[in-house]
């Protein structure tokens, strides 16, 4: 269950946890469109620190765009809403959830005069695939659900419809006791996982999906960067499951999952079947950049 916190940003104003409700005939929840954000705030040595929030902000606003969803607020009032639902709730460590929807008003496909609404909240969310699966890796399982064909699923805006796919696919694998599903894209190749990137290390070089079917994860950004300054080869590129198969090494990257360690797909170990000497340098970069303890990467940190 999720764990309560105090205030909720609707609109413009923090209201309590509890009144932040909307009407059943709110448009998005009937027909799927409402774009989305997940930031962490982490709490560093200096303080409590927002992580990438201007990229995450222009992100949402990218969502939007792609999607002709005009949002009653500019980038700079969202970026001070956030900080001040995060300090408003005093939290420490955090993650975030800023929503667009369409609201109440019309029914029909068109959403045309509809009202856009806007709300942040905010909670305590720990290890996304379990603090066991962030230390010693998860298992994953190719899905036989695969991720919408480019012109289909606009996989740049980070929309609330999509998840169904991803839900489809994490079902099937929880069900058959994996802890989550790799999707496929329509050509066949690896795409990511439910609500992660996937990046997989072969003989040195470093490869993750390019951009086509996937959602710009801005955690896979972070870590092409630190694998890069560490000296590693990084190459967006294609790749297909039985390259995961036989890869040293495999992780998933989200803000949820961070940098989550892959142990297995499909029953087959992935190399040692344990956390690779390449993944857990790059986990180790990415928390001491999180956490503050990278100098060099202060310029991701909004201290509250
Ligand atoms: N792909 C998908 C499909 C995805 O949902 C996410 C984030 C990513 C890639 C990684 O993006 P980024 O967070 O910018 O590195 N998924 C969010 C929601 C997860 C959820 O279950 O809710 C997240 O991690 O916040």
């Amino acid at each position: 269950m999720i764990e309560k916190t105090d205030k909720i940003w609707m609109d413009g104003k923090l209201v309590a946890w509890d009144d932040a409700k909307v009407h059943v005939l709110t448009h998005s929840l009937h027909y799927g469109l409402a774009i989305f954000e997940g930031i962490r705030c982490y709490n560093c040595k200096k303080g409590p620190a927002i992580f990438r929030l201007n990229e995450h902000v222009k992100r949402f606003f990218d969502s939007a765009h792609i999607f002709n969803m005009e949002i009653p607020h500019s980038r700079e009032e969202i970026t001070e809403a956030i900080l001040k639902t995060v300090k408003a709730n005093r939290m420490k460590e955090c993650y975030i959830r800023p929503l667009a929807y369409i609201g109440y008003g019309v029914m029909g496909v068109s959403s045309a005069g509809s009202s856009i609404n806007v709300s942040i909240a905010v909670w305590p969310w720990g290890a996304y695939l379990g603090e066991d699966g962030l230390k010693n890796g998860i298992r994953a399982k190719t899905s036989s659900f695969i991720r919408g064909h480019v012109n289909s699923n606009m996989s740049m805006a980070k929309v609330s419809g999509y998840y169904v796919n991803s839900q489809l696919a994490k079902q099937e694998a929880v069900a058959l006791g994996y802890d989550e599903a790799i999707l496929l894209d329509t050509e066949g190749y690896v795409s990511e996982a439910t609500g992660a990137n996937i990046f997989i290390v072969r003989g040195g070089v470093i490869k993750t999906t390019p951009l086509t079917s996937i959602l710009e994860g801005i955690t896979r950004n972070t870590i092409m960067e630190l694998a890069k300054e560490s000296g590693y080869e990084v190459r967006e590129e294609r790749f297909t499951r039985d390259e995961v198969y036989i890869a040293d090494e495999a992780f998933l990257t989200g803000t949820a999952a961070e940098v989550t360690p892959v142990k297995e797909l499909d029953g087959r170990t992935v190399g040692q079947g344990k956390p690779g000497p390449v993944t857990k340098k790059l986990q180790d970069a990415f928390f001491q950049a999180v956490k503050g303890k990278s100098r060099k990467h202060e310029r991701w940190l909004s201290y509250l």
